[in-house]
């Protein structure tokens, strides 16, 4: 009986005809569940027979059944108030916030709270040229179909049943602002002494205003901002018109009685911002939702959604898994406790970071190294540390955020050189010779998956007097025979004077590290600011990451399996996809996609299809280069590989992207 999976939705309308014409005077929605129907609908009526406008003699009741399902739940908005004496003050409060969500014409929106008259629905205004869209101009566009989510208990409407303008309107407004392309929305009531109106957005939440009109003045109307393409407008009515939304209180509290922190702040105004921007990032389609893996980061991991394949992890070589370094990391645990508890200036340092720093000096060729907590905070302070005011710092143009963030803290003047072209880093260093300068570059570069030119790198670097430094994160345990990296692959004995590196992709762990001149290294010790004021990295991925070392060096499989399966799927894939053919000696892929949406909706059926890769976006990537970024393992079987190649084939087919697209 108490059925919860269908609701019902009720609406009334009331009217009278006055001079020939049906007059509207109010209206109502609600859901409740079937036992509660008869009684709303009853509440409802006896509101439409009591209206302060006048009598109705026509009164219209519908009843419809709702499944449960095809209803959003949307937060209600965050309310504040601002309390104004005249209506002219509060009319110029809702366009200052107006003019805050990129709706700056103040004359346009005023001449539109001029020509406002009762209508049944909104007007639609497209909010770059403030002129109407709404199809039907004399009934405008209706929101419908909310509402509180029903009491679970009880199974009627959270709100109260007699009319409250305040509540209805904040149903409404919630509503409003998550459709589609609605930026804004303005609402003055047509009450005559209801005076009190409102801004609301999902950047603003709904804002009240004490007084948008005189008392007595019974004008009143609603505007809904739009900013789209006029194709999605007719989406965006849909929605306000059909989709069924309930809404969710704020007010309830959580398990220990406390209401949730947003209830207290939003009149701050840098929640504000936030808001603004997570709402703007929602809009281009480039807001992050992370999702939490419940395995292991393995080959296969298990998702809420099933199981998949991943095709977007750094692991290349599979060793956060190997036995022998869980083993590793377990007895550093057991005799070293799980944190190191200082910095590695103060009590931070174990013998275990000394021997760590030594082997991979040894494994880079180099004199010595400094461990950092991450590979970013090693870039970082990297590169802080050794620039200066007076320094210039030679970068590519697709360089990792965390050297872009380094030269940025070091305020040197950064000079940024077109991405692995060696003619304009040429002309550049020639430009800046004699200045104090560091030459710095990815040599796997970590979205495109191409690799430095280095020997042309590093000649340039030497001719002009530069310092060089080279970022190998997805370098190590990849490129070269033995996986040593950059310089291996080349085959030259000419070194780049510093090296970064990353215990946290190939090697399986975490924490970065910085190889070269002894006298650079020791000068990082005691200047790099991400190194100081660090807590250092625990035993456990210390210890872990020196098992990687040695089985790196000792057991050539690993690299192999990996460059086998990169020589294979380069092979498969260059006629199936959009992959730039200077890739495909490192294990990233970049399949080009150039729509964010089409980006996202291409991983969103990989997904389905029981494959996990990233849809990569601005700003990772310029705006419009947006991509899928494959990741191979050595762990990925030959079939891993075929699967992938195909079900992406596919799907880029389906968009009408082919593999020319790369090219
Ligand atoms: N969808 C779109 N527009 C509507 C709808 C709807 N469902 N209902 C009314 N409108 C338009 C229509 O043009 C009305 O003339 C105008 O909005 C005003 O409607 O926090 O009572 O129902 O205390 O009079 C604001 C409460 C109350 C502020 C607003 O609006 C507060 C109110 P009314
Ligand atoms: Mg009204």
């Amino acid at each position: 009986m108490n059925d919860k999976t269908t609701l019902f939705s009720i609406k009334m309308r009331a009217s009278r005809m006055q001079e020939g014409r049906s007059e509207h005077i109010s209206g109502a929605e609600r859901f409740c569940r079937e036992p509660m129907a008869a009684r709303l609908a009853e509440t409802l009526i006896r509101r439409a027979l009591n209206h302060t406008k006048g009598k109705a003699d026509h009164v219209n009741l519908k009843l419809e059944a709702m499944k449960r399902e095809d209803f959003l739940t949307l937060p209600e908005l965050p309310v504040r108030t601002i309390s104004v004496e005249t209506s002219t003050e509060g009319i110029d409060k809702a366009l200052d916030l107006l003019a805050g969500l990129g709706l700056q014409n103040r004359e346009a929106i005023r001449l539109l709270i001029d020509s406002m008259h009762n209508m049944r629905g909104a007007v639609l205004v497209d909010a770059d040229t403030y002129t109407r869209l709404e199809p039907d101009h004399t009934r405008g566009v209706r929101a419908t179909y909310m509402d509180y989510e029903p009491d679970e208990e009880k199974g009627i409407p959270s709100s109260p049943a007699k009319k409250d303008h305040y509540s209805e309107a904040l149903v409404l407004a919630s509503k409003v602002a998550r459709a589609p392309g609605i930026v804004a929305e303005l609402c003055i009531s047509d009450d005559p002494d209801y005076v009190t109106g409102y801004v609301a957005s999902e950047p603003t939440g709904y804002v009240r205003i004490t007084k948008l009109k005189e008392e007595g003045d019974p004008k009143g109307g609603r505007l809904f901002f739009y900013r789209g393409s006029r194709e999605n407008i007719e989406k965006t009515i849909r929605f306000l018109e059909h989709t069924p939304c309930l809404i969710r209180h704020r007010q309830k509290t959580n398990g220990n009685g406390k209401t949730g922190i947003s209830q207290a702040m939003p009149g701050v105004p840098l929640l504000m911002r936030c808001r603004k921007i997570l709402g703007d990032l929602e809009r281009q389609r480039l807001r992050r939702h992370i999702e939490a893996l419940s395995s292991a980061p393995g080959r296969e991991i298990s998702l809420s959604s099933g199981r998949a394949l991943l095709f977007s992890s750094n692991d290349y070589l599979a060793f956060a898994s190997n036995p022998q370094l869980k083993k590793k990391a377990m007895e550093a645990a057991e005799l070293f406790g799980t944190g190191s508890g200082g910095s590695r200036l103060t009590s931070g340092t174990l013998f275990l970071h000394c021997a760590l720093e030594e082997a991979l000096a040894a494994f880079k060729h180099r004199e010595d190294c400094i461990l950092f907590a991450t590979g970013y905070q090693a870039n970082l302070g990297t590169v802080q540390a050794l620039c200066g005011k007076d320094c210039v710092i030679l970068s590519d143009a697709l360089n990792h955020a965390s050297i872009i963030d380094g030269a940025r803290l070091s305020k040197a003047e950064i000079v940024v050189y077109a991405h692995n072209d060696m003619e304009d880093l040429e002309a550049k260093a020639r430009e800046y010779e004699g200045r104090p300068g560091l030459m710095v570059s990815d040599a796997v570069f970590s979205m495109d998956g191409d690799i430095l030119n280095l020997p042309e790198f590093l000649s340039i670097g030497r001719r002009h007097g530069f310092l060089t430094m080279i970022d190998e994160a997805h370098a190590t345990g990849v490129i070269g025979k033995l996986g040593r990296g950059i310089e291996e692959y080349f085959g030259i004995s000419e070194k780049a004077d510093l090296t970064v590196g990353t215990l946290s992709k190939a090697l399986g762990s975490e924490g970065g590290f910085v190889a070269g001149n002894r006298e650079i290294i020791e000068f990082l010790r005691n200047t790099a600011r991400s190194f100081i004021f660090s807590t250092s990295l625990s035993p456990a991925p210390v210890a872990a990451a020196r098992e990687a070392l040695r089985l790196l060096e000792e057991e050539e499989e690993h690299v192999k399996r990996l460059q086998d399966n990169i020589r294979f799927f380069k092979h498969l894939s260059s006629p199936l996809l959009p992959i730039p053919p200077d890739t495909g000696t490192s294990a990233i892929f970049p399949v080009l996609v150039g729509s964010e949406e089409k980006a996202l909706h291409i991983a969103q059926g990989a997904r389905e299809r029981g494959l996990f890769l990233q849809a990569i976006r601005y700003p990772t990537v310029a705006r419009g280069e947006a991509r899928l970024r494959l990741t191979l393992r050595a762990d990925h079987t030959k079939k891993d590989l075929t699967t992938a190649c195909t079900i992406l084939h596919h799907l880029l087919r389906d968009e009408d992207i082919g593999p020319e697209a790369g090219d």
